[in-house]
């Protein structure tokens, strides 16, 4: 007799893992499930975004500077409303919001958690059917419950993380999140309106052969960083070739696929961002967090990001991210 293999939704996989761990709360299980609720809603607006009158900028420009697509505002509403009226989430800090928010009510004020996203990264290529994604990170905050979160809650090391993942708005839509236990993937199935585990405990190939950076800063880049490339490139014709550069413009798929292939990804410092474009608490941390637990390294060239200690909310921060074997090879180019 054929045995369907059970899939498990994304609810219960967080149950089952909560089974396991009697003493747990819920709260992070009931957190995650909020964020995949807020996800399939989300996924429903970029599916259609071509269709409906909410391409095109919102007409404001976010904190960054960059003008704010309608998707981006939504996306934050939808991540941000979730949490608020959920159970496990005292406040937020978002790149749509200029600083972070304490729901300050007395249930969230007795939350154990705080959440930082990029609720739509990469929107730049809504307009143009290019996938992006949200990157959400979550925190225990180290202010005593029973009152509103204070500025320190988000700015702890990324070492500090409880959980971190993000959802990809690709070919199919998937939510993947690392806790200390392991990283997850789970693939949305529109028969059931589900997301439902596809990709169970990923680990990063130790090597691979993509890099992702993008080449038309090359020559703003640091020499050693330009002699790294040029090694890759000069894979193709020594052994261990071949490589291939793969860089789509939108982190969360660059980082999703070297996570899944193996590969490197890339944002090395230029000359007018000498401190890197990519935001430390909502880009950077997360995706460092989820490739260690999957056996791969995140660094911002000199340090490990998850032991940098954040000053400011939007902080930016190079990156250089993947197979544990690229890694290494890297940092023989980096080292001082
Ligand atoms: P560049 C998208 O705007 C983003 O923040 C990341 O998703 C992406 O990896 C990066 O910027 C692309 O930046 O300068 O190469 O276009």
């Amino acid at each position: 007799m054929m045995v369907n293999r059970k899939i498990l939704t994304l609810d219960e996989f967080t149950i089952q893992q909560m089974r396991d761990f009697p003493h747990a709360t819920g709260e992070l299980a009931s957190l995650l499930r909020d964020i995949g609720l807020a996800a399939k809603r989300v996924n429903v607006e970029v599916n259609k975004a071509g269709l409906v009158d909410i391409l095109g900028d919102a007409g404001e420009v976010n904190v960054q500077g960059e003008d704010v697509k309608k998707l981006d505002v939504y996306a934050n509403n939808q991540f941000m409303g979730v949490l608020k009226h959920g159970i496990s989430c005292a406040g937020i800090g978002s790149e749509e919001l200029d600083d972070f928010i304490a729901f300050d009510d007395p249930v969230s004020n007795n939350s154990k958690y705080v959440c930082l996203f990029d609720p739509l990264d990469g929107s730049g290529n809504i307009d143009v059917n290019v996938s992006i994604g949200t990157i959400f990170s979550v925190y225990r905050r180290i202010t005593p419950k029973g009152q509103p979160v204070k500025r320190e809650d988000f700015l702890q090391p990324g070492i500090n993380q409880v959980a971190a993942g993000y959802i990809v708005y690709g070919s199919s839509t998937m939510m993947v999140y690392a806790s200390r236990r392991g990283v997850n993937g789970f693939t949305l199935d529109p028969s059931i309106g589900e997301f439902s585990l596809s990709h169970p405990d990923i680990k990063c190939p130790e090597f691979g052969k993509i890099y992702s950076v993008n080449h038309g800063n090359f020559f703003q880049y640091d020499q050693n960083v330009q002699d790294y490339i040029q090694q890759c490139q000069r894979k193709n014709i020594d052994n261990g070739g071949p490589y291939t550069q793969r860089y789509i413009g939108s982190m969360v798929s660059d980082v999703h696929r070297n996570l899944i292939k193996g590969g490197i990804f890339m944002y090395p410092a230029t000359k007018d961002k000498p401190g890197g474009k990519l935001r430390l608490l909502y880009e950077c941390n997360p995706f460092a967090f989820i490739i260690e637990v999957a056996g791969g390294k995140a660094t911002n060239g000199k340090e490990r990001i998850l032991e940098v200690i954040p000053e400011k909310l939007h902080q930016r921060s190079t990156l250089f991210i993947g197979s544990k074997g690229m890694m290494d090879e890297l940092e023989t180019f980096l080292k001082p």
